[in-house]
C-alpha cells in the first residue's frame, strides 16, 4: 500500500536572489532564470496541494561571515583555504541577512516554516540541517513535529547546499527524493558527482517530479 501523504515533506533549497540570474545575484548560479524561478514555484504549489508540507532553507550570513573571500586577506573569490581541517572555498559575499540578495523568491505562503542557516560567522553551512561545527539548524525538529519520514528536495545548489542537505537528511534516517530538474548547481563535474554520490547513498533521483513516483518510491 501506497504511504500516507502526510509522512512526506518537500525541502525547497536556498532558492534566494543571490543565486540567481533573474535577481543578478553576486553567485548566481547558471540557469536560474525567471523560468526556473516559475518552475519551482509551481511545481511547488502542485506538491502543496496535493497536501505535503512545504518547508525552506534560506542561506542567511552575517556581513563577517567566514566563507566570503572578503573577509580574508590577499584572497580571491574562489580560492580554497583549510578551516577547522576542511577545504573551504572563498565565496563571493552572498546572502547576507537582511538584504535583497537573502530574500527567497517564492511565495512565502507556500512554507510552512523556513529554517535559516549559516549565521554563525565561524563556520559555513550548506546543509539544511546543521553547520560544520555541528549545530543544528531547526529543520529535523520541524520534520519531526509533522511526522515527516520523506522528503522531497530541490533548489540551488545541487553540488553544495542540495547535495548537503539530501545527504544529512538522508543519514538522519529520512527517505530521500531528489527532483533535478528543479535543481541547478554551479559546476558540472560537481554536480555529476554529488548525482552520483547520493544515487550511493541511497537517495532516490527522480529526473521531474512525479507525484505518483514520490508516494510509492
Ligand atoms: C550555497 C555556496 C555558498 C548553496 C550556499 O546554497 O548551495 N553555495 N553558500
Ligand atoms: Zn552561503
Amino acid at each position: 500500500m501506497a504511504r500516507k501523504t502526510e509522512e512526506i515533506g518537500v525541502i525547497v533549497i536556498d532558492v534566494q536572489g543571490d543565486f540567481t540570474e533573474l535577481r543578478n545575484g553576486s553567485l548566481a548560479v547558471g540557469g536560474t532564470d525567471e523560468a526556473y524561478v516559475n518552475a519551482v514555484e509551481e511545481n511547488t504549489k502542485k506538491l502543496k496541494q496535493a497536501g505535503f508540507p512545504i518547508f525552506a532553507t534560506q542561506d542567511w550570513h552575517p556581513a563577517n561571515h567566514v566563507s566570503f573571500f572578503t573577509n580574508h586577506q590577499g584572497k580571491k573569490v574562489f580560492d580554497v583555504i583549510k578551516l577547522h581541517g576542511k577545504d573551504q572555498i572563498l565565496w563571493p559575499p552572498h546572502c547576507v541577512q537582511n538584504t535583497p540578495g537573502a530574500e527567497i523568491l517564492l511565495d512565502k505562503k507556500l512554507f510552512k516554516a523556513v529554517a535559516k542557516k549559516g549565521m554563525d560567522p565561524r563556520y559555513d553551512s550548506y546543509s539544511g540541517f546543521q553547520d560544520d561545527g555541528g549545530k543544528k539548524t531547526d529543520m529535523n525538529k520541524l520534520l519531526k513535529e509533522d511526522h515527516i519520514k520523506k522528503v522531497i528536495v530541490y533548489g540551488i545548489a545541487t553540488d553544495y547546499c542540495v547535495r548537503a542537505t539530501a545527504i544529512d537528511a538522508s543519514a538522519t534516517g529520512y527517505k530521500v527524493i531528489f527532483i533535478k530538474n528543479l535543481c541547478r548547481g554551479v559546476a558540472p563535474d560537481t554536480s555529476q558527482n554529488a548525482l552520483e554520490e547520493m544515487k550511493a547513498k541511497g537517495i532516490v533521483v527522480l529526473d521531474d517530479l512525479d507525484l505518483e513516483k514520490i508516494k510509492t518510491e
